[in-house]
């Protein structure tokens, strides 16, 4: 009798558990997860691969995040979450708080109340791939498909150098190959080589599939064994069957796979490939592109010697555009407000970087966040948060239809903070740049897939749509961190002057001033004039060096 309710107070406490609270703190330690090279990377509490953070539903998660790296800043955003409310919680320096200095602990504290599956990263400079990157995993008790067991499988690129040491060679100007990325080194699942899954006949398994790489995308295969895709950043969708998926970096797919039905008597090899399209490296035969894992049904027997094969990098993958979200949301319309976004790569501030409509993207001396939540009714203008913060305001619950032309001649995965979008038209990829003509050339799906990071191809475009129903500062950007350093990034400033009835806690305020960095004000820090930018970053930091260009070969 006391048996029965002591474990009904302890089921009652994991179902319905409502703060899930860390303490972490992130240092250097070094690691050699593919078997090639040790380098330093940066650990949570000691340990790497990260983490799993997971969460219920409804739950209150809270992280006191230590900074113990000692000669770096840091900061922390939760990809995919909505911060619905909490916009000080999103993350990003200099956008919504200012870069956590060596020593401090900083809160971060917010309701999670979408389910599905996240990942949580640095968002300061081009911090993550260094290690600070993980899952996150929000369940959800009433999810509308059935598995017996939930598997974790996160897909990632691996550099053997630091990225502070490689972005000064892919912004110069004279580097030679000149504007090439920094080819990964190896292909990594689960942060090793190779990984394992052990798989009993009849079962059915959920398998979360996170890209957290910096460049590379993958496709990924399964032996004999077809995926049902049911989730795609967050979104259920209709249950999709494919052997063959794509994931750009930021990407993530919930799959079921059902094991065979009776024990087969041998194991099956699946394949995380990683697309070299733009590696400068090409044909890369330097680079092991292709990480192998295993489905295992009898550890007795032999892991099969070949990996899955696949015909080619550009077709035969599910399109995610064709996905359907199980919610069947309808086509938003009609639009409100709409947002061009023209990129082009070239020569800016005698850097190789991108630019958004002219400008490549320079932080704000003052968190654009911060100087919303002061500047009153002033906040609607968008010259406070200065040229070069690529400010875009949007009112509330504006019906925002952003168009995203491509000019260069290289695909890249787009991300926006604070929403999910749906996608109503993508162009093929091109030769030469193609804009969107401002009508869709087929008819936009009824009930468009969602996702909070989509694929714009080569020389091509992207039309999304979103109702601004989230007051906020968030980052836009392509999640290829190289060209987020580079200034592929604007800021949507959303519905501002609601948003003010949010406030900046005391923890973060603190951040800035043990650094001795401005809080208040404009972009350049100025509280008498909003419409005085003297002072402002007019420039992105200069770098001297730049030879360096990684793994990828002269020409
Ligand atoms: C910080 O320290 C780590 C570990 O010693 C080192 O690998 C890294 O290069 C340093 N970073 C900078 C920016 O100096
Ligand atoms: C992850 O995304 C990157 C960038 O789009 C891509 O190059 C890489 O192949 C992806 N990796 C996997 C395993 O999907
Ligand atoms: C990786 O897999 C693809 C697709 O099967 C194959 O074409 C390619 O040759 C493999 N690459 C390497 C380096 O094994
Ligand atoms: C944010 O919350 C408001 C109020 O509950 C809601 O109307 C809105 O749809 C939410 N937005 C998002 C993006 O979740
Ligand atoms: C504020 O600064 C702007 C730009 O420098 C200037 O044109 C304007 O006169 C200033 N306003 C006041 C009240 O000083
Ligand atoms: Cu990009």
């Amino acid at each position: 009798m006391f048996y029965n309710s002591y474990l009904l107070v302890i089921l009652h406490y994991v179902l319905y558990v409502s703060a899930a609270t860390y303490n972490w703190n992130v240092g250097w330690q070094t690691e050699n997860p593919d078997g090639l090279q040790p380098r330093p990377v940066i650990a949570i509490n000691g340990q790497w691969p990260p983490p799993t953070l997971y969460a219920n539903v409804g739950d209150t998660v809270t992280i006191y995040l230590k900074n113990g790296l000692g000669n770096e800043t840091t900061g922390m955003h939760f990809h995919g979450l909505f911060q619905n409310g909490t916009a000080s919680m999103d993350g990003p320096t200099q956008v919504t708080q200012c870069p956590i200095g060596p020593g401090e602990t900083f809160t971060y504290t917010f309701q999670v109340n979408q389910p599905g599956t996240y990942w949580y990263h640095s968002h300061n400079g081009g911090q993550y791939p260094d290690g600070f990157r993980g899952a996150l995993i929000i369940h959800d008790p009433s999810i509308p498909y059935q598995y017996d067991k939930e598997e974790v499988l996160v897909l990632s690129d691996w550099y053997h150098s630091q990225i502070p040491d490689l972005i000064p060679g892919f912004l110069s100007t004279t580097a030679n190959p000149h504007g090439a990325e920094p080819v990964p080194n190896s292909a990594l699942l689960n942060d090793n080589p190779t990984t394992s899954f052990s798989i009993r006949p009849g079962k059915t398994y959920l398998f979360r599939i996170i890209n957290v790489s910096n460049f590379a995308s993958f496709l990924l295969k399964f032996d004999q064994h077809q995926m049902a895709i049911i989730e795609v950043d967050g979104v259920y969708t209709v249950k999709q069957s494919t052997d063959l998926i794509y994931i750009t970096a930021g990407q993530r797919y919930s799959v079921l796979i059902t094991a065979k039905a009776t024990a087969p008597g041998q194991n099956y090899a699946f394949v995380g490939a990683m697309d070299p399209d733009m590696f400068d490296c090409y044909p890369c035969s330097n680079v092991p592109l292709n990480a192998t894992g295993y489905l295992v049904y009898d550890s007795s027997k032999p892991l099969p010697n070949s990996e899955p094969t696949f015909p080619s990098y550009t077709s035969g993958f599910y399109d995610d555009f064709s996905l359907v979200p199980y919610d069947k949301q309808p086509l938003l319309g009609p639009v409100t407000k709409r947002i061009t976004f023209n990129v082009e790569s070239g020569t800016y501030f005698n850097q190789n970087r991108f630019a958004i409509n002219g400008n490549s993207y320079v932080e704000p001396k003052v968190p654009t966040l911060y100087t919303v939540l002061d500047a009153g009714h002033e906040a609607t203008n968008p010259a406070i948060y200065g040229q070069y913060a690529n400010p875009y305001i949007i009112s509330h619950n504006d019906i925002v239809e952003i168009v995203v032309n491509n000019g260069d001649s290289g695909g890249h995965p787009i991300h926006m903070h604070g929403h999910n979008f749906q996608m109503v038209e993508r162009s093929p990829p091109f030769t030469t740049p193609h804009k969107y003509s401002g009508t869709p050339t087929t008819t936009p799906p009824a009930t468009p897939v969602r996702r909070d990071v989509m694929k714009v191809q080569a020389s091509g475009y992207l039309v999304y749509r979103f109702r601004a129903d989230n007051p906020g500062v968030w980052a836009f950007h392509c999640h290829i961190d190289w060209h987020l350093t580079a200034g592929f990034f604007a800021t949507i400033i959303e519905a501002p002057l609601a948003l003010q009835a949010q406030s900046i806690p005391a923890n973060h305020i603190q951040a800035c001033k043990h650094q001795h960095l401005p809080y208040r004000g404009n972009a350049a820090g100025n509280t008498h004039n909003y419409t005085d930018l003297t002072g402002a970053n007019n420039a992105p930091p200069v770098y001297n060096t730049g030879a360096y260009c990684g793994n990828c070969k002269p020409s």
